[in-house]
């Protein structure tokens, strides 16, 4: 069995491919349909985004396509940078300029609540889907701390571990992260199913 992992993200094919080594099926990307991978990502919800990610690999392919759409929501900024995470302070940014305009934009807040939101869905090509959600709170730290995982995980301190996501490993992080529980939660309904 194959399925298409519908993501140009290597940090989340490398959480994903471990989540889901479970499942037994080999995964393919998109990249490898020789296609550049780039969906319009309109949608107003992480839903609704990972749905379009999904239709496109399934276009693209005709495997079972799984997408994920996730990002950051931070409490003083109303829920920002949410579906535009990817795109935070601009295009063509690095990681470590979103993370450091993002720090400027909490500069002087004391409310540092934040989560991190995954939205899964498993699209095949009979159109059924299973879909499933994953949030993980946490807070914004004051400075970058750590090299693991990817994207804002430097700032995402975790008060429970006294660390920040990307001091976790990535088994760690793969435990209690958004995308553990989202993966976990299909899996389960994938094991359910007729
Ligand atoms: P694909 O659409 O190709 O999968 P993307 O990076 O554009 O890759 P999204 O549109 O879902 O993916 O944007 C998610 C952004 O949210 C991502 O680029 C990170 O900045 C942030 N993000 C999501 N999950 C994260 C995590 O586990 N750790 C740190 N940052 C994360």
């Amino acid at each position: 069995m194959e399925w298409v992992l519908a993501t140009g993200n290597p940090g989340k094919r490398r959480e994903m491919e471990s989540l889901l080594a479970p499942l037994g099926v080999r995964l393919r990307l998109p990249a490898e349909f020789g296609a550049a991978f780039a969906p319009d990502e309109t949608g107003a919800t992480f839903a609704a985004n990972a749905r379009l990610k999904a239709e496109a690999a399934l276009a693209l392919t005709g495997l079972p396509a799984l997408a994920d759409d996730s990002g950051l929501e931070v409490a003083a900024l109303n829920g920002a940078p949410g579906v535009f995470s990817a795109r935070y302070g601009g295009a063509g940014l690095s990681a470590a300029a979103r993370n450091e305009r993002l720090l400027a934009a909490l500069a002087g807040q004391t409310d540092r609540a934040a989560r991190f939101v995954c939205a899964l869905i498993c699209l095949f090509p009979d159109r059924r889907a299973l879909t499933a959600e994953g949030v993980c709170e946490g807070e914004i730290a004051l400075a970058p701390r750590g090299a693991g995982g990817f994207g804002y995980d430097p700032l995402f301190y975790l008060p429970k571990y006294k660390k920040t996501m990307a001091e976790l490993s990535d088994g760690e992080k793969n435990e209690i992260s958004h995308r553990g529980l989202a993966v976990r939660a299909l899996l389960r309904q994938w094991a359910a199913a007729p």
